[in-house]
């Protein structure tokens, strides 16, 4: 087929929602766009296990500890899953890494704060997994169909993560102190406006949404997604007994949406450059990784080759 037969079978499938699978044609556009988008996200899910994991040693009970584990296994399951969709388009897992730690390719801006109490812990799990799952559930009808896959089951585990950080909340609100509950509402407070940015600029200075809404890569808008968020949490706050840190929070009874004040995008802008309170540690935690995990890799690597010899000769 000629290129413009190709491109108008690919515009097609995409027009009836068929799924793009990793040997049909693609415009090239479409798998830089793909590669960008699930590289970054699988950075992410790998990045964002380091500040929970600062917790394990000291999660509050037994039953706490396990359930973080669980999260953070399932964390770094989620980026295996991405590489691997990233692979079925010519990307290397090793190459994607190194692009991060270059500074060449991003990971979602959120994991660039530090986690300072076990309530930002919890935190974590309903904000930013509940922020996450919006965007997810939406990437279950994307348009290339490993990354589509992949979100069936991520979103499932993601779905625990937010429930178990909301219940643990719920357990410190009902039956804690008031330091502890000080303590909830002041990661409430801190953890509130980093999670509305994990959704992106808003839609009229973000760059990438046309093209990958038209290609149905992106499903909703930044701003569309993000406004779900601040809809399905609000009443999830007041039932917990805290605030939301904005002062221009109002519902709006002829939209049916809540009303919400402007994002610091400075801030934003700074942490998605590399000048978020946590880069630099969480940059150096991924190259450390890396470079003590080289013998594992030469290792597996020796294993595999000595099998092979060893089937040659059976
Ligand atoms: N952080 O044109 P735009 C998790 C960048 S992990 C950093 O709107 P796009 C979890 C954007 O990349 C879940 N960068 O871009 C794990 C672009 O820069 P480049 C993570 C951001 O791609 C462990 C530029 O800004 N979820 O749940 O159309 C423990 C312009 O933006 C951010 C995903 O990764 C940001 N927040 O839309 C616990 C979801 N926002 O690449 C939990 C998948 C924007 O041109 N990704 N940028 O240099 C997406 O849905 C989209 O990529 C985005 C951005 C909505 C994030």
């Amino acid at each position: 087929m000629k290129d413009a037969e190709q491109l108008k079978h690919f515009e097609e499938k995409i027009k009836s929602d068929t799924k793009i699978e990793p040997r049909d044609w693609m415009p090239e556009e479409y798998k830089k766009t793909l590669i960008r988008q699930i590289g970054q996200h699988a950075h992410s899910e790998i990045v964002g296990i380091h500040p929970e994991a600062n917790w394990l040693t000291r999660a509050p009970s037994l039953k706490r500890k396990a359930i973080l584990l669980a999260k953070v296994q399932d964390e770094a399951g989620h980026g295996l899953y991405l590489y691997c969709a990233a692979e079925t388009l010519g990307a290397s897992r090793y190459e994607l890494t190194d692009l991060m730690i270059e500074g060449k390719m991003k990971y979602s801006s959120i994991f660039n704060y530090p986690t300072m109490t076990w309530t930002d812990v919890s935190s974590i799990g309903w904000l930013v997994d509940g922020a996450a799952i919006v965007n997810q559930v939406a990437l279950q009808r994307t348009s290339y169909g490993p990354y589509a896959r992949g979100m069936v089951k991520i979103c499932k585990e993601e779905s625990f993560h937010q429930r178990q950080g909301y219940e643990s909340l719920v357990e410190i609100c009902e039956n804690g102190t008031d330091a502890q509950r000080e303590m909830v509402q002041d990661s409430i407070n801190r953890w509130w406006w980093p999670a509305l940015m994990m959704f992106g600029p808003n839609d009229d200075k973000s760059p990438n949404s046309a093209q990958s809404l038209e290609w149905k890569i992106k499903r909703f808008t930044n701003d569309e997604l993000r406004q779900k968020f601040v809809d399905n949490t609000v009443k999830q706050v007041e039932y917990l007994g805290m605030t939301i840190p904005d002062p221009d929070l109002k519902f709006n009874k002829e939209t049916g949406h809540y009303e919400f004040g402007e994002i610091n995008w400075d801030e934003f802008f700074k942490v998605i450059n590399g000048f978020g309170p946590c880069n630099e540690t969480r940059i150096e935690q991924r190259r450390s990784a890396r470079d003590n995990g080289v013998w594992v890799i030469e290792a597996a690597k020796a294993y595999a080759q000595k099998k092979e010899a060893i089937k040659q000769i059976a």
